[in-house]
Parts: structure tokens; sequence; C-alpha cells
């Protein structure tokens, strides 16, 4: 949680000079902020201004500042029983804009990260074609490349809130999803180099982990959009991001992603009786199960005010969060800070692209009462982001899968922010 308070006041306090508390009261006169001054802060002089700083290439490779270590990605230890096949979180609170940095992409294995040497790599595509073909890295890096924003969230993002609010968090909620820009090969592309015969309706694709994770991914949807990644973010792909290759299969599942991708296999039919393939279903009410479920339906989260960024003060917030959704872009954002009784439209923040995180924003001034802050988001489609009890009315609470629910976080007369479900 963070301790430091900002001193700074806002805009509209300046203008009115309405400001609340002592804080504020010694903020808006520069001379009492100037004569209470701390030996680093103007107008004395700090200590980086005295000595000459570190020489260039310090860090042959940069990192984040020293005062920025708190923002990484963490695990829940009883989540699993080990570390191999387990799962981290993107802290999505401390992030800005709609990229996530590699460094901070959340992380889910199920046979620990393998480290590929790409001299040894090789990418195998085979099956119902007229021309198998193996194709280097450098092979791969010769057809013309795409460069595409998507997120990847995880089928089991918010997993842990079917029942009722568990985690006081918006890293745990919520942190199973990161979006980044793919550099690549269309599927296409290669598909079309093999020349797939007319009776090929499914992939078998295939990662070079200790899992030997294997997926099955319809035709349609692999010449639709989907691509071969080698590079994220300008740079190439992070060991445990699937360096060197991985599959990107913009607005589905995480799980249908392979990383360290090594082999297309072409069928015509799906790898069903696969143990993997079946764990991914959703439990019914009925004790049925969904079963390709694949689509990402529209989300959105409120990241601040959230439980990690509290409300420092009265007067004039900055609601800001993230929207997305798998079946296209993201049209408008509701806020509502009383449970889901009104709602306002929030600002979005371009570029709004297909199957992408959009960044949104909303100006709300808190006059100390207690407030129950929702996001809701509406994609192009005219999908409404459901309440969790109109989720659980049709699949119950047994799934772990597609929780896509509004979040509420409860704000208290103090500013503290809780994980609560209302409605
Ligand atoms: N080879 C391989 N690919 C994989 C996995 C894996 O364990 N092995 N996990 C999948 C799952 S369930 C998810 S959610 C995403 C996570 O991608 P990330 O680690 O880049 O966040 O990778 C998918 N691809
Ligand atoms: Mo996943």
């Amino acid at each position: 949680m963070p301790e430091k308070k900002s001193n700074t006041p806002n805009r509209r306090q300046f203008l009115t000079g309405a400001a609340g508390g002592a804080l504020l009261a010694s903020a808006v006169n520069p001379a009492a902020v100037l004569a209470a001054a701390k030996e680093n802060q103007a107008p004395n002089v700090a200590d980086w201004s005295r000595y000459l700083g570190d020489g260039v290439v310090e860090n042959p490779y940069g990192v984040p500042s020293e005062y920025e270590a708190h923002v990484v990605r963490r695990t829940v230890e009883w989540l699993t029983a080990t570390r191999e096949s387990s799962i981290c979180f993107t802290p999505l609170q401390d992030l800005h804009g709609f990229i996530t940095p590699n460094g901070l992409c959340f992380e889910r294995h199920h046979g620990g990260v393998a480290h590929v040497n790409p001299d040894d790599f090789q990418l195998m595509v085979h099956g119902m074609v007229d021309k198998p073909l193996i194709f280097s890295l450098e092979d791969l890096k010769r057809f013309p490349a795409e460069n595409k924003f998507h997120f990847l969230e995880c089928a089991a993002n918010s997993g842990m809130e079917w029942h009722g609010a568990q985690l006081n968090s918006v890293q745990y909620t919520n942190g199973m999803i990161h979006c980044v820009q793919y550099t690549g090969v269309s599927l296409r592309t290669l598909l079309n180099e093999c020349g797939v015969s007319s009776k090929g309706k499914w992939l078998h694709v295939e990662g070079g982990d200790s899992a030997g994770m294997n997926r099955s991914l319809p035709m349609d949807k692999a010449l639709d959009d989907c691509m071969v990644a080698y590079a994220m973010n300008g740079e190439m792909l992070r060991p445990e991001n699937g360096y060197p290759l991985r599959l990107v299969v913009p607005g589905w599942e995480g799980n249908l992603w392979i990383k360290w991708l090594r082999r297309i296999e072409v069928g015509d039919q799906p790898w069903h009786a696969r143990e993997e393939t079946a764990k991914y279903t959703d439990l019914m009410p009925t004790g049925k199960a969904r079963r390709f479920t694949w689509v990402m339906e529209p989300k959105s989260i409120i990241t601040s005010p959230s439980p990690e960024k509290p409300v420092l003060q009265k007067g004039v917030q900055n609601i800001t969060g993230l929207a997305w959704s798998g079946q296209g872009k993201v049209k408008r954002v509701d806020i509502s800070v009383d449970g889901g009784k009104n709602w306002r439209p929030a600002k979005l923040h371009g570029p709004i692209m297909e199957k992408c995180m959009t960044r949104f924003s909303y100006e709300w001034d808190w006059n100390g009462n207690p407030a129950l802050l929702e996001s809701r988001a509406i994609d192009d489609t005219g999908y409404v982001q459901p309440t969790i009890k109109q989720l659980r009315e049709i699949r119950g609470a047994e799934s772990i899968y597609h929780n896509n629910s509004i979040q509420t976080w409860h704000v208290n007369e103090k500013g503290v922010v809780d994980n609560v479900q209302t409605r």
C-alpha cells in the first residue's frame, strides 16, 4: 500500500481556493510550502544536483528507477503446489496507458520456462498440407512482418471471485492479463506457403516446454487473424513468454497462445481427447460443461482507485482503468459511483484497437461519503459487461473460467478501498 500522500493540490482547488484539510491549506500557499521544504526539495539544492551522475551504459540493458521497486509481478503461494506449474499477476494498479511492459507481463506455465537456443529452433508445419515445411527463425523473419497490439487474458482471470469477493486487490483479481505489440508472421501466410488441403479444418499446435502444451485451433480462426510472433514491444520475446516463437490468437483465451511453438499439424478434426484440452471447460449448474468457449467477452476494471490505490483526499479524483473485448473494439465504458444506480460515460484514450486494451478515465468529485465504484464495458457488438449475479444465474458458480463480471470497489469515508460484491 502506498504511504506517501500527494501534497500537490489539484487544478480545481487552486482555482476555487476550496481546499479541505490542513495539508492542502499549506499547499496552496507557496511561501509556506517553500519555507517547509525538505533538504532535497526546491528551493534547496538536491543531492543529485551537486554531483555528476552515472555515465552512459551504466546499465547496458536499462532497468526501472529504484523507487519503482514495488511495481512487480506477484504470485499467490497457496494457489498451486509448485512454481513451475503456476501463474503470477500483472501489477495493473501501477500501469499507465494500455501497454504492459515486457518485464511485468503475467506468466502462466504448465511445466516451467523452456530456454530455447534460437540456433536449434525449428517450426514444423505438416499434416494435411501439399508441402510439409520446416522453418528456422531466420526463415520466419524473411516473411513480411505484421505488427499488432493485442491483449492476452487467461480464461481463469477473476476465477477466484465466482463465489464471492475473495482477494482484496486489483492485481490478484484481474492481473492474469497483459497487452503488448506483437511482431511476427500471419498464420495465413505460413499455411499458404504449405498449401492446406481442403479437408484441413483444424490445427494441432504444440509447444516445446516440458509440458508439451498442445491445443486444437479451428482453421477459420487460424486464417482470420492469428500469427506466429517472435517479438513483443519491439524486442524479441522474453523466455517466459515463449522465446523464440509463440502463437497469437487475438481475443481468445490465453491457453491457446502456445509458447515455445514448435509444431503445427493440419487435420480434419480437433484433438478433443487430450486431457489438457478437456480441462479448459466451464462446469454449469446442470452438471454439464461448456467447452470451446474461446472468446474473452467484454470486461473492464478500475485500476485506481482500487485496494492498492486508496483515495488520498477529498475533491476531484481521476478514476482510471482498462477495458477490453475479444469480440472487437471497446465502444464505451460507463462509470458508476453509486453501485450501478447511475452511469456516466468515461473518456476513452485512443488508439482504440480490435481485441486490445483501451485506457479510460473519469473525473469524480469525492465528497468524503462512502461510495461504490464500478465500470462496465460495452463493445462494438453491443455486448454489455454483466454483473456477477447475472453471470451466476446462467452459469452457476462452479466454473473457474470466463468471469467477466463488473468489479465493485467500496470506498469508505477514509478513502480505503475494498473488493465487494453487491449485485
Ligand atoms: N507451451 C506452453 N504454452 C502456453 C502455456 C504453457 O504452459 N506452455 N500456458 C498457456 C496459458 S494457460 C496462458 S494463460 C498463456 C500465458 O501466456 P504468458 O505466460 O505469456 O502470460 O500461455 C499459454 N501458452
Ligand atoms: Mo491460462
